[in-house]
């Protein structure tokens, strides 16, 4: 069986990134509803990350996106950050909000878009350089709507001379994450779908360019777990974008609509020992909380990837091990399920007790009074970006 206190330990070194986006208002393209006390800048954003950080104890870092989180001071938006007890995480550039890039950005048929994409990416070079962020995450809208719109494999190679210009601009201790989407907003080719394309390229860029896991940007039924474990094995593993989808990217808390392929996938984590500092897997959240409160939801997110990392690192791995070399389906898939099926809610209050952290941190946040403050402090929150 795991020692417990090493299952311990390892769940209070655990990271989990929290993103600037999911505190401001969010919504669809039907709705966006407003809540009260939500952020009203920047800086607002990162005090609500703090205070998820000061009820898990495990949130100390936040991302950003780049417009939506634009500042005339990064350097003083990086202080505010350290006065919190926090610093700042991944930086985002969103390449998909200009008139501009109807047609793409780092693809675009046009030259001087694709410049002007570049240019931005490398702005967010220098935010890096400017907050002490250590990765640039991207995403691109980029695709095509209809069959014969633009040459895929044209597409392709613009992608690739955009990559190679913003990988040399890195500095040493900067890691470039690329993130894979199947559709949405093109729904014929979208330029980096998969994990492959991706894969293909940081494999091209080098050592500091990795895959980066959005858990919503996959077909329904795609083993999740088997693309994390894949990447493991060729270090190409960047991190993660965790939430839950039912239908596409619903950017739903993590947790709430499949549990168990979180475990599934934290179980890889482990067994590979990337959940470990040095493995340099980026453990971030991606979500959107249109209709209920943000910072609550923020802190229950946390929570289940706690849950499920904690009953991953109770998997007996021998057993598990032994049963699988001696070809037993069913013992094998007992052992998994044993740890599944753990209740490690008691085990997680104790750690947060050895942690100086209230055993129940929504609970805790609930009697704060915090929220009613925020609610009547705050007035005319931010929107998150989506739904304008
Ligand atoms: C795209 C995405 C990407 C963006 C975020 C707001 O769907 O997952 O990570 O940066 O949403
Ligand atoms: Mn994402
Ligand atoms: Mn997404």
């Amino acid at each position: 069986m795991p020692d417990e206190n090493a299952v311990k330990a390892a769940l209070k070194d655990q990271r989990i990134e929290t993103p600037s986006w999911a505190y401001g208002n969010s919504g669809t393209r039907f709705k966006v509803f407003p809540q009260p006390g939500v952020p009203r800048n920047p800086y607002e954003k990162l005090e609500d990350a703090a205070r998820v950080h000061a009820h898990t104890g495990v949130a100390p870092s936040v991302a950003l996106h780049i417009p939506w989180d634009r500042v005339d001071d990064y350097a003083a938006l990086a202080d505010h950050a350290t006065e919190l007890g926090l610093r700042v995480g991944a930086i985002n550039p969103n390449v998909f909000q200009d008139d501009d890039y109807m047609l793409g950005s780092v693809c675009n048929p046009d030259p001087a878009v694709r410049e002007k994409a570049v240019a931005q990416i490398l702005d967010c070079v220098d935010i890096m350089d400017r907050t002490g962020s250590e990765i640039l995450s991207l995403w691109f809208a980029d695709g095509t709507n209809y069959p014969g719109q633009d040459s895929l494999a044209a597409r392709q190679e613009r992608l690739s001379e955009a990559l190679d210009t913003i990988y040399r601009r890195l500095g040493e201790h900067q890691r470039m994450l690329l993130e894979y989407k199947f559709f949405e907003p093109a729904f014929y080719a979208t330029d980096v779908p998969d994990w492959g394309t991706s894969f293909a390229h940081c494999t091209d860029l080098g050592p500091r360019a990795r895959v980066l896991v959005d858990t919503g940007h996959h077909a329904p039924g795609t083993n999740i777990e088997f693309i994390v474990a894949t990447l493991l094995r060729r270090s190409k593993l960047g991190g993660f974008h965790f939430n839950s989808r039912f239908y596409a990217d619903d950017d739903l808390m993590v947790g709430a609509a499949d549990p168990f392929q979180l475990f599934r996938i934290m179980h890889e984590i482990v067994r590979a020992g990337a959940l470990e500092h040095g493995a340099g897997i980026a453990f971030m959240l991606d979500q959107c909380h249109n209709i209920e409160p943000k910072i609550p939801a923020m802190i229950r997110s946390v929570l289940n990837v706690q849950e499920a990392t904690a009953k991953a690192l109770l998997v007996d791995d021998e057993a598990l091990t032994a049963a699988q070399r001696a070809g037993d389906v069913l013992g094998a898939n007992e052992v998994l399920m044993d740890a599944y099926n753990c209740d490690v809610r008691p085990l997680l209050r104790e750690v947060r007790r050895e942690m100086g952290v209230e055993p129940d941190p929504s609970a805790a946040y609930r009697a704060s009074g915090h929220q009613e403050k925020l609610a009547a402090e705050r007035q005319g929150g931010q929107q998150a970006g989506w739904g304008a």
